[in-house]
């Protein structure tokens, strides 16, 4: 494929309600959206999934958009792409800045299947015509949560995420349990505990969480095989799992009996994909883990979660989740509990131009020449 321009624009948009975690409240959203155009005036979009401060990972949308700009663009400039697999290679020289990377990656991915005329899901070896969707509920109080829940399953979500830490956990999560005894629930404790909170982990084993997600630090695998041990909830990880290495080095260890694929974390769907396929391989459980991302990661994220491995019901939310209006068309909807995967070309959903731009703070062009 020959690469006529990229444009990256970033975006900023206010949460319909507040994401709450114990490491900070999330009320508007930036990110980056990546479009690649080809020689013939195609476009393949992405989105740069990073955050405007590094609470979750140590990127940011200044970072990712340095990254884009001054190291990964003037990279694709110096070598043809032929098929997206060589766009995670020719990364593979620069160290990190996974959302930086996946932004680009999966517009190219996106570009491919479209000429291609394959849908993306296709692309990747998809087998699912529709798929099962979670929600998280993030909230600061147990009254908000209730309502939280009560709404979303009026909406059909199979599968609730909570967010936990160790001042928000055994009392909120029976509160939860009250109402609701048999909901299928999980928690994510967004690396809140350590192993001094070993007793306080294992009496969560009361509640039949589906799992616990990323309980202990979010570069410890070794703590995380040893309270796997000693809890009966199954571990899910999610920060710790950065690369397709990780990911085998956490199953060998027996650090999780579950994994959270974000393509943005892992640098791209290249190195999802790989991860998937190790973990389908070993009988390892995944689903696909969200970023309170719009509409082009949202889509992206569908593809990813019809392959085969994907057996849990992800963060794939719809676009009213969080947004008033998405920059996709049409948004993503969810009926029944469910997903469809489209079947059209590419990431399979238009873009809302309008939307778009009236949420774009800052646009760069980048010009490719051909000889
Ligand atoms: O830990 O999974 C997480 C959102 C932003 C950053 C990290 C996480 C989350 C979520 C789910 O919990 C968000 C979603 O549904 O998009
Ligand atoms: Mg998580």
């Amino acid at each position: 494929m020959r690469i006529a321009q990229i444009k990256l624009k970033v975006i900023s948009m206010p949460l319909k309600s507040p994401f709450h975690t114990h490491l900070g409240t999330v009320i508007e959203r930036e990110g980056i959206i990546v479009e690649v155009i080809d020689s013939n005036g195609i476009s393949g979009y992405g989105e740069g999934v990073a955050f405007s401060t590094p609470w979750y990972t140590e990127e940011t949308v200044k970072t990712s958009l340095h990254i884009m700009s001054d190291v990964l663009i003037p990279l694709l400039k110096k070598k043809p792409i032929n098929q997206p697999e060589d766009t995670a290679i020719l990364f593979q020289s620069i160290r990190r800045n996974h959302m930086a990377k996946a932004g680009l990656e999966m517009a190219i991915w996106d570009l491919y299947a479209k000429r291609n005329s394959k849908s993306l899901s296709a692309v990747l070896g998809g087998t699912r015509g529709e798929i099962a969707s979670g929600v998280v509920v993030a909230a600061d109080s147990l009254i908000s949560s209730l309502n939280q829940i009560e709404k979303y399953m009026e909406e059909g979500y199979r599968r609730f995420k909570i967010k936990i830490n160790p001042s928000q956990d055994y009392a909120f999560l029976e509160g939860i349990r009250r109402y609701y005894p048999e909901l299928p629930i999980m928690a994510d404790a967004n690396s809140s505990y350590t192993l001094r909170d070993l007793d306080r982990l294992k009496a969560l084993d009361d509640f039949k969480l589906l799992m616990i997600e990323q309980p202990l630090a979010c570069d410890d695998i070794i703590e995380h095989s040893l309270l796997q041990k000693e809890i009966k909830t199954p571990i899910c990880l999610d920060e710790s799992i950065v690369s397709f290495n990780d990911a085998k080095n956490a199953i060998e260890l027996g650090s999780c009996k579950i994994i959270n694929i974000k393509a943005g974390r892992v640098g791209g769907l290249f190195e999802a994909k790989r991860i998937h396929d190790y973990c389908f391989d070993k009988g390892i459980e995944v689903w696909c883990g969200g970023m309170i991302e719009f509409g082009i990661s949202r889509a992206h994220n569908i593809a990813l979660s019809s392959l085969p491995g994907f057996t849990i019901p992800g963060d794939i939310s719809a676009s009213n989740r969080f947004w008033e209006e998405d920059i996709i068309t049409p948004e993503v909807s969810v009926e029944n509990g469910f997903v469809t995967v489209p079947d059209t070309p590419g990431i399979g959903f238009g873009i809302n131009e309008k939307r778009l731009h009236e949420t774009t703070m800052i646009e760069k062009v980048f010009k490719f020449e051909n000889k």
